[in-house]
């Protein structure tokens, strides 16, 4: 058994600038992991489920879990010396952490604390997603939103936490893709897929189909082929849509498969945000031999313009985004 600290410090030479930086990072993740872990699983019996009450900034019910989940990260985050700053789904605006160890701090946090959060109150499985990139702004003043405002492809490292039938933390630091597996009894996270990779072909595909009517032409063409009888490619594809982004990317992780969410009529810039749910999935997809577009660009080359943009997403294995961008390219704009 290799526990997460023990694997990170064994590959500290794949995070070249930290001097334990990354795994001061990753351990206030963790905690945060382990509280939500230890939430979720009694949630039923707590006053956390449900709604807030309130919305958050894109005018979505806030679920009293996601607030929750929210503060408990910021707060672990805080505690560390690593972190300058944070942003999340749950904030409006970044998140400057004060004082003069945040301010030589050289590392800012974007995080989705709790994504899939509507399926809480329902026991379907959930996620909560995290994003690093080094600052850009001088140390030792404030950071500002330029340094929340960098391509996915700056990212020095990204992952999320599965809360499903076991509690996993996958993450990548641009060395591949490493998940462990909470042990509650330890209190410990154990490495389970050291190296985890795309299989070579996929044959599920994720998406809301409810929502047909209102997609592009393109994506209507491209699940009308994963519905066409072809042996040779495995078709027709099995569908499979659990609503909640971490635990869809997930499950075609492992087995190999195609998460979309295109823009539609409702969402016209699609429905997931760009910063901190599109970038980090597409940095661990691409690790993972995967890829990652918005249907016709790379999505960790896209330049955020504003914190909480959303971008159309078509994630996972290689073939499979290949095949959707091929239709979006012969059906442009319809
Ligand atoms: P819909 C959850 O709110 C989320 O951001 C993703 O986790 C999930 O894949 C998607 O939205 C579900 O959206 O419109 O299908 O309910």
């Amino acid at each position: 058994m290799k526990t997460l600290d023990e694997f990170i410090v064994e590959k500290q030479q794949d995070f070249p600038h930290a001097t334990g930086e990354l795994t001061a990072l990753l351990s206030a993740i963790k905690l945060g992991a382990k509280i939500i872990h230890r939430d979720i699983s009694k949630a039923g019996l707590l006053d956390i489920l449900g709604s807030h009450g309130a919305n958050n900034i894109q005018g979505e019910v806030q679920m009293k879990l996601d607030l929750y989940a929210n503060n408990i990260f910021k707060a672990a985050l805080k505690a560390r010396g690593q972190v300058a700053g944070f942003a999340s789904e749950e904030e409006e605006n970044i998140v400057i952490f004060e004082g003069e160890r945040a301010e030589k701090a050289r590392y800012v946090v974007l995080m989705d604390p709790l994504d899939g959060s509507s399926n809480i109150d329902v026991n379907v499985s959930v996620g909560s997603i995290f994003s690093i990139y080094r600052r850009i702004t001088p140390i030792g003043q404030s950071v500002s939103e330029k340094d929340f405002l960098q391509p996915g492809s700056a990212q020095v490292a990204a992952g999320y936490v599965v809360y499903g039938s076991s509690t996993m933390l996958v993450y990548t630091t641009g060395c591949g893709v490493h998940a462990f597996t909470y042990d509650p009894s330890l209190g410990v996270f154990c490495l389970s897929h050291e190296k985890v990779i795309y299989p070579s072909s996929g044959c599920l595909y994720s998406i809301n189909e409810g929502n047909s009517i209102q997609f592009p032409l393109g994506v209507k063409k491209y699940i009308q082929y994963c519905q066409e009888e072809d042996a040779d490619t495995q078709r027709p594809y099995n569908s499979r849509y659990i609503g909640s982004l971490v635990a869809d990317f997930h499950r075609n992780l492992l087995k190999g498969g195609i998460y979309i969410y295109p823009n539609t009529t409702y969402h016209p810039e699609g429905k997931l945000r760009l910063l901190y749910e599109c970038n980090p999935m597409a940095f661990l997809a691409e690790q993972a031999g995967g890829k990652a577009s918005n249907g016709s660009h790379r999505i960790l080359d896209i330049t955020p313009e504003t914190l909480h943009q959303r971008s159309p997403f078509f994630v996972g294995t290689e073939s499979m985004v290949k095949d959707s961008e091929r239709f979006m390219t012969l059906y442009p704009n319809q």
